[in-house]
């Protein structure tokens, strides 16, 4: 018996496949929906005939933000912008130092194609190598690298110095690099119903730029420097033969793990998912501090081994008693700690230390908040439950809002 295959299947489906493999999506059925309605919309697919070029078999990603728009072109300007479609051009450098020019399929476990891919390496002076690892060695999206990946991560990283007002990223435009700050207090806006708000900032430390990169989308927010400041820029393609090649190691270890956590059960797969691309690990000895009472705050913790003990000091209980450390919980795997600063935006409520030895995946402020908006509600309901056992423990007068 002989089965006919449809004329166009085979490359209809390989350029899904293609997307898929460059983008990643979390979730593969809405991807294919919006895919395919996106191809039926603007009726660019033409089968991809047999190319020795590889380029050639690369469609540009279907962006779930971007519209279909009429494309009101003449047949020429059609086809230019088709051939365009099939050789993915990545964007224009913003800064002027870009060096690869790269095309962006991505297969994790392809590491043969990695060995072709070239090295960028941005010479650097010691002074300017040792500002680089000091302003990279709390970067949680490095943190899962290995040594060797890490050193090729800074070898490809380049100084970028910025003025008041100026925009580093627009909302919208297509992802040139990954930016991790030196110095600099940097706003983050986000356009709601046309109108441009400041939801969050980031002072003097911290990165950004990772979302249009790891996903293959347009900017999600605008980064606009509020000073002099200095940052420290990952172009795109070393980002992805990197990063996200690493991230994709990161969701096979992780996806059981936040699976168990209760606090993320009410999230679809990919939002889980999407936690865990931007989460580090960190490993704690024991009897280490992980948060010290009073501190800022600008991250959350979740443990995956291992113990933490929560200490508090009482401020109002007189007596030999006061300023002692009491111990008031103890997380274990699947729980987690460090959300009540974020939440309430006040210092750290109580210290935690490492019970042996303890690792944890830890999110930062601006992920927590652009992630788990939707648990805050379960976070809230616990935080209540923190305040009568205050109330307990220390009297009537303690609260948690120093
Ligand atoms: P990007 O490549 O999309 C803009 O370029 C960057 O801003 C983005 O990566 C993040 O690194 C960073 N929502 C989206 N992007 C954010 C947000 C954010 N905060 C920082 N970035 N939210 C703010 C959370 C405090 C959610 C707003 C609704
Ligand atoms: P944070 O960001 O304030 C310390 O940093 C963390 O300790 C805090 O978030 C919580 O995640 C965690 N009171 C205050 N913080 C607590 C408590 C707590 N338990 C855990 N944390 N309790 C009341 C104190 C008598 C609860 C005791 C069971």
């Amino acid at each position: 018996m002989s089965i006919e295959i449809p004329a166009g299947l085979t490359d209809l489906l390989k350029g899904y496949t293609v997307e898929v493999l460059r983008s990643r999506p979390p979730d593969l059925v809405e991807f294919a929906i919006q895919y395919f309605s996106r191809l039926r919309e603007s009726n660019t697919f033409r089968p991809i005939s047999r190319s020795p070029d590889p380029t050639l078999t690369e469609r540009k990603a279907v962006s779930f933000e971007e519209d279909a728009q009429p494309s009101g072109l003449s047949a020429d300007e059609e086809d230019d912008a088709f051939s365009e479609e099939l050789h993915f051009k990545p964007p224009p450098p913003k800064f002027t130092r870009r060096v690869s020019v790269c095309a962006e399929a991505y297969n994790p476990d392809d590491d043969v194609d990695d060995e072709n891919e070239p090295r960028i390496v941005h010479s650097k002076t010691d002074e300017q190598r040792h500002r680089l690892q000091e302003a990279c060695k709390d970067i949680l999206l490095f943190k899962t690298l290995e040594l060797e990946q890490f050193s090729e991560v800074l070898d490809a990283m380049f100084e970028v110095l910025v003025k008041p007002e100026e925009h580093i990223i627009d909302q919208g435009k297509d992802g040139d690099n990954f930016y991790v700050i030196e110095r600099g207090v940097y706003d983050i806006l986000v356009q709601k119903d046309g109108v441009s708000i400041c939801v969050g900032k980031y002072d003097n430390k911290g990165s950004f730029g990772e979302l249009a990169l790891m996903y293959n989308t347009p900017r999600a927010a605008t980064i606009i420097a509020k000073q002099q400041g200095a940052l420290w820029a990952l172009d795109r393609a070393t980002f992805h033969r990197l990063i996200v090649k690493a991230n994709a190691k990161k969701r096979k270890m992780y996806e059981v793990f936040v699976e168990s956590v209760p606090l993320l059960k009410s999230l679809e797969l990919s939002e889980r998912m999407k936690i865990v691309d931007v989460l580090g690990m960190k490993s704690f000895k024991d009897g280490e501090l992980i948060i010290m009472q009073g501190d800022e705050a600008d991250c959350f913790y979740m443990v995956e081994s291992g113990v933490v003990k929560i200490m508090m000091k009482s401020k109002t209980k007189a007596g030999p008693m006061a300023n002692e450390e009491v111990e008031i919980a103890r997380c274990s795997r699947g729980q987690y700690f460090g959300e009540l600063a974020l939440v309430a935006e006040k210092p750290r409520a109580a210290s935690v230390y490492a019970v042996g030895e303890t690792k944890c995946l830890v999110m930062d402020v601006q992920a927590f908040e652009r992630l788990l908006g939707s648990c805050k509600e379960i976070m809230k309901r616990n935080i209540a439950s923190y305040e009568e056992q205050l109330v307990a423990l220390f009297g009537s007068s303690a609260d948690l809002r120093h």
